[in-house]
């Protein structure tokens, strides 16, 4: 990849990541041909760009004559620094993960096949906010297309293990399974595949629940020798607490992001309550765009108070933000 790539070219390369539809995919990979700069030394990047657009557009038109729908979640709007998904099998212990990290209230029940629907819920890391979504289990038999879609969205993905049933292990198989037969797949870090148009992976943990039985040891063990997986991985108690504060911390660091806290002009201090988050390697404008997006289109400069710069330095848009910089924007 040339490492000459804009930030923008970057970002329309995230959205096709997450793309969750043909069309959609179509969008995004003419943004990119769009932002990638034009010089031979992204010659083949082109090449391979408009290859893609051509085969992108020949699924989605293949899919619209089948009438496929696929699984498009837009009911859940995206909030916070990043979005969790938890999946699993089901009895795992999704829900009550969720109920542990976040105060939301999905059911929790000792059978399976309790949560129908998505649910969202958002947890608290120090000063920002990461979105949790508990989603209905995958099994051999039930795959909720909508739950697809989620994971493909999703900065991570939380695959649990049921470590309460002989089953767990089996289990987190026919999950994997079941995405095999997808576009979407979990991986050790988020990425696109080079040649295969639309195969996406997303970051995932996995996360071994219910520690605190008696058994649980035993099958990991188990787990290790007939499933060996190569996530990062983590060993909690989603019920009785043990590992979260650990887990916690991993989801925030896994998002990549840093803070940064505005400052009106014409105000003393900034505003410390909300602070923005960016992907880390995010610039000045970028903030300016989630501010409002005139503020990005007529930036002057910015001054910027933070560990890498001396006090109200006036910076330029490039200038790339540092975790808890303080910015005021002039436009
Ligand atoms: N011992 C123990 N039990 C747990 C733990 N976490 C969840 N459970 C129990 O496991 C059962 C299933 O928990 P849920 O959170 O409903 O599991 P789920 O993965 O959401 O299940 P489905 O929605 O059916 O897929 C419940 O009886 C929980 O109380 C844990 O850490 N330890
Ligand atoms: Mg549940």
């Amino acid at each position: 990849m040339p490492a000459n790539l804009t930030p923008q070219y970057k970002k329309a390369e995230e959205e096709y990541r997450r793309a969750q539809t043909p069309e959609e995919e179509v969008r995004c990979l003419e943004r990119m041909l769009q932002e990638i700069p034009k010089h031979k030394g992204t010659d083949k990047l082109q090449a391979e760009l408009k290859a893609k657009i051509s085969k992108a557009r020949h699924e989605a038109e293949h899919a619209k004559k089948a009438g496929k729908k696929g699984g498009v979640s837009h009911k859940i709007p995206r909030q916070g620094a990043g979005r969790v998904v938890i999946v699993g099998g089901p009895n795992a212990g999704k829900s009550q993960l969720l109920r542990s990290l976040t105060r939301a209230t999905p059911e929790v029940a000792p059978y399976p096949y309790t949560t129908r629907e998505p649910h969202p819920g958002m947890m608290p890391w120090e000063d920002v906010q990461v979105q949790l979504i508990d989603t209905p289990p995958i099994s051999k038999d039930v795959f909720d297309p909508e739950t697809l879609g989620l994971i493909r969205g999703a900065d991570l993905a939380l695959l649990m293990v049921d470590l309460g049933a002989d089953e767990g292990i089996d289990d987190v198989q026919a999950v994997l399974a079941r995405l095999n037969e997808t576009k979407t797949r979990l991986a050790k870090e988020s990425s696109l595949h080079e040649e295969d148009v639309g195969l996406s992976f997303t970051q995932t943990f996995l996360v071994l629940n219910k520690i605190d039985l008696p058994d649980a040891a035993d099958r990991i063990a188990l787990l290790k020798e007939f499933c060996p997986l190569d996530f990062r991985e983590f060993r909690i108690s989603a019920e009785h607490g043990a590992g979260l504060e650990d887990l916690r911390n991993a989801i925030y660091q896994a998002l990549d992001v840093v803070r940064v806290y505005t400052k009106s002009p014409t105000k003393k201090e900034p505003d410390y309550d909300r602070p923005y988050t960016i992907r880390r390697g995010g610039t000045l404008i970028e903030i300016a765009e989630l501010v409002h997006r005139d503020l990005a289109a007529n930036f002057k400069y910015a001054r910027v108070w933070g560990q890498k710069v001396i006090g109200g330095s006036q910076m330029k848009g490039e200038y790339v933000v540092e975790d808890k910089d303080v910015v005021e924007i002039h436009a």
